[in-house]
């Protein structure tokens, strides 16, 4: 029996309440879990999320000045050691934010220019979710090019610190690199590849999705440099993976999809691809062993998937 999946863009509606762990209820390790002003606060901008349907202006928050700092502290800090580890590509396209004024580290910039910018560049479009999905429901999005993004910033308290993604992960880590054309085709085909995909299957795209789009690092002129959305919003680990403590292997996504990796600690291993552009191409190879009774072509002018 294949798992459903969407067919079209406003089938990812369905979504908007199936979020995992932090959605309710905030964890206790979560450092905003003891803070009722900051609960109450992520709750607001959540609800925003819930009330989004396919096809509506994306949500705009008004962001306090408490959110803005941490903002602005994480950007400053992150912005110092891009130029030493950050992809060239990367750096083109956050350069190219920062001119038209959509990054800046004195405002917080709100998900509908994002979006208005990616369209533009790679067709990609965000919007606005309440919290993690499960992989599935995550991965197959990316067949439409959309990108679930957060709205509501880390607790203050860490700037540099958050065990869930936020606003800042998704702007500072995903945005440059889902501006790059490359890198989009990569998503999306994570995404096609995911759809009406085993559990098993979905569990060694989701391993791909991490040691590419989350923690890939690619050659750059004889260097190494980092692509992957989870390094580039980390202070601390963008540095540790340049350290000689983790591993650090060539991509290849057979032997990547039945990697284990932990959630909240630096990672053991990372992957290195000679280009992110390669890591696409092997990947389209990749997806062709996975066994489906069906074959998948989307659609760019009707946004459907069609299934013959
Ligand atoms: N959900 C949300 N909202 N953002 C993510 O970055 C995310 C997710 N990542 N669900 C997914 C899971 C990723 O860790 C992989 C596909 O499991
Ligand atoms: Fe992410």
């Amino acid at each position: 029996k294949v798992p459903w999946f969407p067919r079209k863009i406003s089938d990812l509606d369905t979504f908007i309440n199936k979020v995992l762990e932090f959605g309710k209820e905030l964890s206790s390790d979560h450092p905003g879990a003891q803070d009722p002003v900051y609960r109450q606060r992520r709750q607001e901008i959540v609800e925003k999320a819930r009330m989004y349907r396919t096809g509506q202006p994306l949500p705009r928050i008004e962001y306090t000045e408490k959110e803005k700092n941490t903002w602005k502290y994480l950007y400053t800090r992150l912005h110092d050691l891009y130029p030493k580890y950050a992809c060239h590509n990367y750096r083109q396209m956050f350069d190219l934010l920062e001119q038209k004024s959509i990054f800046t580290p004195d405002e917080i910039p709100q998900i509908e220019d994002i979006s208005n910018f990616l369209k533009e560049r790679t067709g990609f479009t965000l919007r606005p979710v309440m919290g993690q999905l499960s992989s599935r429901d995550f991965l197959s999005s990316l067949a439409f090019r959309v990108f679930h993004s957060t709205q509501y910033v880390r607790h203050h308290s860490d700037p540099l610190y958050t065990p869930e993604p936020d606003c800042c992960h998704e702007f500072l880590g995903h945005v440059p690199m889902l501006a790059d054309p490359c890198f989009a085709e990569l998503a999306q085909e994570i995404g096609l590849a995911s759809l009406g995909a085993s559990d098993e299957d979905i569990k060694r795209l989701a391993a791909i999705f991490w040691y590419t789009v989350e923690f890939g690092i690619c050659r750059e002129n004889g260097d190494i440099r980092v692509y992957g959305a989870a390094l580039l919003s980390s202070y601390g680990e963008l540095e540790y993976a340049f350290t000689k403590i983790p591993e650090k292997r060539s991509f290849e996504p057979s032997e990547v999809a039945n990697q284990t990796y932990p959630l909240t600690e630096y990672q053991p291993i990372y992957f290195i691809t000679n280009s992110f552009c390669d890591a696409t191409s092997k990947l389209r190879d990749f997806s062709m062993t996975i066994e489906r009774p069906f074959q998948i072509r989307y659609d760019p002018y009707t946004q459907t998937v069609q299934v013959f």
